[in-house]
């Protein structure tokens, strides 16, 4: 079993503002000790057999935790929520009614929302090319109604399970991607608040800089 208190060394497989930026905004935040490999998506470096050895999918973000390797961004921002107990992002392992809690909304994120907004930015893939157009309609649609949901959560709660979490952090991500669809999910005024709150952390001018981002400061 791992000794929770003997903190794991990682190295994290990302790309600019890909799904990614929830694992490395986590590992500053909690001041984890890392290193950073860039993947060239463009080129296919995450196609190649050698990731492929690591992550089957694919896929951005990989991660390995002291070398072994670990893939989806849910998963990955809960692991750093539990690694790091002092950073107070996720709930102790024995208050198991606000864990189901956290696990259901970065569930929900990642298979509710995170594929719609996929599905917008490579409007190819549900139905091909000639449907591009179709698709992008039908997912700011989509989007719009799952914005407005968390968005009434919010307005009760303040933050997805009252206080700042790992879950949060994911949501702020999603939230960056929508940032040039014709409804951003800044239109909605809680989701916006929330946004604003988790920018004004050091950790977010951190992982802008190293990453090398400008848009949606
Ligand atoms: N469910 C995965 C999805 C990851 C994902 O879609 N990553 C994108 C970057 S945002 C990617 O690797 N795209 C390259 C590709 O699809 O070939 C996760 O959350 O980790």
């Amino acid at each position: 079993m791992t000794d929770i208190n003997k903190k794991p060394f990682y190295r994290l497989y990302y790309a600019p503002g890909a799904a990614s930026l929830v694992v490395h905004w986590l590992l500053i935040e909690t001041n984890a000790q890392h290193e950073l490999v860039s993947v060239d998506i463009a080129a296919g470096e995450h196609k190649k057999p050698e990731f492929l050895a690591m992550n089957p999918n694919g896929l951005i973000p990989t991660m390995l935790i002291n070398q072994k390797p670990h893939y989806e961004a849910a998963a990955l921002a809960l692991h750093l929520g539990d690694a790091f107990p002092e950073a107070g992002l996720s709930f102790a392992f024995s208050d198991t009614e606000r864990r189901v809690e956290l696990y259901q909304w970065m569930l929900n994120l990642a298979n509710v929302v995170q594929p719609i907004l996929r599905a917008w930015w490579n409007p190819h893939e549900p139905a091909g090319e000639a449907h591009r157009d179709a698709v992008r309609t039908q997912c700011q649609e989509r989007l719009s109604r799952e914005w407005t949901r968390i968005d009434q959560h919010l307005a009760e709660h303040g933050a997805l399970l009252g206080r700042i979490t790992v879950a949060d952090f994911m949501l702020v991500m999603l939230m960056r991607w929508s940032r040039n669809m014709p409804q951003p999910a800044t239109n909605w005024p809680n989701l916006a608040a929330l946004a604003a709150r988790l920018k004004q952390r050091p950790s977010f001018a951190k992982l802008y800089e190293i990453e090398g981002l400008t848009e949606w400061t």
